[in-house]
C-alpha cells in the first residue's frame, strides 16, 4: 500500500511540473491539433535488449506517448507523443528515472546501481549515433 502511494506521489509531482510549464500554452492551443503527434529523436545510453525494454517501458509510462523505440546500435530513441499531454522533457525525465542517461537528463544513480550487470552501461558511451559510426572499430568486448 505504501508503495502505491509513493508511486502516486511521484506521478502527481511529474504531472504538476509538466503542467506548470504548459499552463500558458494551453489557452492558445487549437483543440483540433490535439490528436496530432509530435515526433522526437534523442540519444539514450544502454547496452542490450533488456535495456531496450526498460527504456521503452519508461517512455511509454508517460501519458500521451504513443510510440517509443530505442535502437541498441545507435543508442537513439524515437518517440511520438501528444504535445497537448506531455513534453519531450517529461520523456527524458522518465527514462532517466529508470536509470538511463539521455542527452538532456542524467540517469538516476540509485536505479542504475540496481540494474543487472549486463545493463550497467558506460557513462562515457556515445549516443545518438548514425548507424555507420561504430561499424569499423566496435571491438568493445567485455
Ligand atoms: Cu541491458
Amino acid at each position: 500500500m505504501k508503495k502505491v502511494l509513493y508511486a502516486v506521489a511521484i506521478f502527481a509531482t511529474i504531472g504538476l511540473t509538466s503542467g506548470f510549464s504548459q499552463n500558458h500554452e494551453n489557452h492558445t492551443m487549437d483543440k483540433s491539433e490535439q490528436t496530432a503527434m509530435t515526433m522526437a529523436t534523442f540519444g539514450v545510453r544502454g547496452n542490450c535488449g533488456m535495456c531496450k525494454k526498460t527504456i521503452e517501458k519508461a517512455a511509454h509510462s508517460v501519458e500521451g506517448v504513443s510510440k517509443a523505440t530505442w535502437n541498441k546500435k545507435t543508442k537513439k530513441m524515437m518517440v511520438s507523443f501528444d504535445a497537448s499531454k506531455t513534453t519531450e522533457m517529461a520523456i527524458h525525465k522518465a527514462i532517466a528515472a529508470s536509470g538511463y542517461d539521455t542527452e538532456k537528463v542524467k540517469g538516476s544513480e540509485t536505479t542504475y546501481n540496481n540494474l543487472p550487470g549486463c545493463c550497467k552501461y558506460d557513462h562515457e558511451m556515445k549516443m545518438n549515433q548514425t548507424s555507420e559510426v561504430n561499424k569499423e572499430h566496435s571491438s568493445h568486448n567485455h
